[in-house]
């Protein structure tokens, strides 16, 4: 009853916390001596509601330990970035780095499962890499030699809600061989109550990528929704609300664009996998990307040529309620306007963090304040995140202020 969990990053350390809790022996794995040390002391280098009083339980109880070297298991999951290289290619580097600490540790009939979002063909790799490292070893039940069995079970919960959605989603499960994906659903069973749904290791891989891109198209959609009718001059707010009770129409929310290290990222996995078939999701990806520079433009015009103006500008995360500034529109938005705009003044409010993010430290314009005072003294409020804190802010404090409110909170 012994499982591995290789990368203890918002994905493995939720996963291994879950595991342990339903009574197996978990050993986490990381890299980072300073996160293997503070897992064994029952903390959580980063938030995620409920995850520090399931990480500590866990170690209290001794069964998740963390550690920087790849023990032996009886099954590993590997939950490793999956970053795409200059050319949006999928950089397999990290899968291949846990396959080269696991391969020295494997005698035969051990489970391995890649949890990390991938591209199609990733788990293939991951077993052939494998083998081609213990060639004694085999992935094909009628080759005679003691078997690996290597599945792809994609993560799907939802930053915010992890704790939840981890034990309540339903799961896609996809084997090199079926004996594979039958031994990842049982293992899986042990802590999720969702349906858990079988299939081959590409279609798993698909599934996940098809989900975030079916999100990223979708939100695309309202972006584009919403440059349109600030042309025409609509709240597109009310259009998307009104087309939505029609009984088949459910248009997604238009925002600064798309943030996170997923929807931004994964759609590009499927591009990469078939060029030139994919112009919708291109599309969608090229629209979302560009939809912060077009926020950027509306804050110059409503500016003029006025030196000395002050922007507040509201939220740093890439959504509501958490701290995650990953891939974060908004932190790009301002790092634009500070550099577009000299002579402003920007003072940001992040309630969620205490120091500004790299790329935002040291600009000489912009500065972290309580959101009491960026907005006091502003002349234009950006609203760039739909935090509960902000929509909770007295309006009468943003009287005779320029508004732009990228996620629609004070219509
Ligand atoms: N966003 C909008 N408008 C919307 C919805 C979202 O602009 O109507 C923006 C958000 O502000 C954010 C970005 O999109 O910047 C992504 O946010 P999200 O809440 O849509 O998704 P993530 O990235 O937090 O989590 C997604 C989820 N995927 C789907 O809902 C299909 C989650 O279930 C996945 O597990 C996760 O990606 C992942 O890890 O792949």
């Amino acid at each position: 009853n012994n499982v591995a969990v290789i990368g203890l990053g918002y994905i493995g350390l939720p996963t291994a916390a879950v595991l342990a809790a339903n009574g197996l022996n978990v050993i986490g794995v990381d890299v980072n001596e300073s996160s293997v040390e503070a897992i064994n002391r029952g903390e959580v280098p980063f938030v995620e509601p409920d995850l520090g009083e399931a990480v500590s339980k866990a170690v209290t109880a001794g069964a998740l330990k963390a550690t920087t070297d790849t023990p032996t298991a009886e099954a590993y999951i590997v939950a490793v970035p999956t970053p795409f290289n200059s050319d949006r290619s999928a950089d397999l580097s990290y899968i291949e780095a846990a396959a080269r600490n696991i391969a020295p540790q494997l005698s035969g009939g051990e489970l391995i499962i890649l949890e990390s979002t991938s591209p199609p063909g990733a788990t293939q790799h991951l077993g052939e890499y494998l083998i081609s490292l213990r060639p004694e070893l085999s992935l094909d039940p009628e080759a005679g030699k003691p078997l690996l069995h290597v599945a792809h079970c994609p993560e799907r919960v939802l930053p915010g809600r992890v704790m939840i959605e981890m034990v309540a989603n339903d799961r896609i499960v996809g084997g090199l061989t079926s004996t594979a994906a039958e031994m990842a659903r049982d293992l899986y069973s042990v802590f999720c109550h969702g349906s858990m749904h079988v299939t081959d290791a590409k279609t798993a891989e698909m599934a996940k990528l098809v989900e975030n891109s079916y999100r990223d198209v979708n939100i695309a959609f309202a972006n584009e929704l919403s440059i349109v009718s600030s042309k025409l001059d609509i709240d597109v707010w009310e259009l998307i609300e009104l087309a939505n009770h029609h009984p088949r129409v459910n248009i997604l929310q238009p925002g600064p664009g798309v943030g996170g290290h997923c929807i931004a990222v994964d759609p590009w996995f499927i591009v990469a996998a078939a060029p030139e078939e994919t112009h919708l999701i291109r599309q969608a990806r090229e629209t979302n990307d560009a939809k912060p520079l077009w926020v950027v433009d509306q804050v110059k015009k409503l500016a003029g040529t006025k030196d000395g103006v002050k922007i507040a500008a509201l939220g740093l995360a890439f959504k509501a309620n958490i701290d995650d500034l990953r891939e974060s529109p908004a932190v790009g938005i301002v790092a634009e306007i500070s550099l577009n705009m000299p002579g402003a003044r920007i003072s940001v409010a992040e309630p969620h963090v205490d120091t500004l993010p790299r790329g935002l430290l040291g600009l000489p314009n912009v500065e972290l304040q309580t959101t009491e005072n960026a907005i006091t003294d502003a002349d234009i409020v950006l609203l760039l995140v739909d935090h509960d804190a902000f929509k909770a802010l007295d309006r009468s404090k943003l009287a005779g202020k320029d508004l732009i409110d990228t996620r629609g909170i004070w219509r």
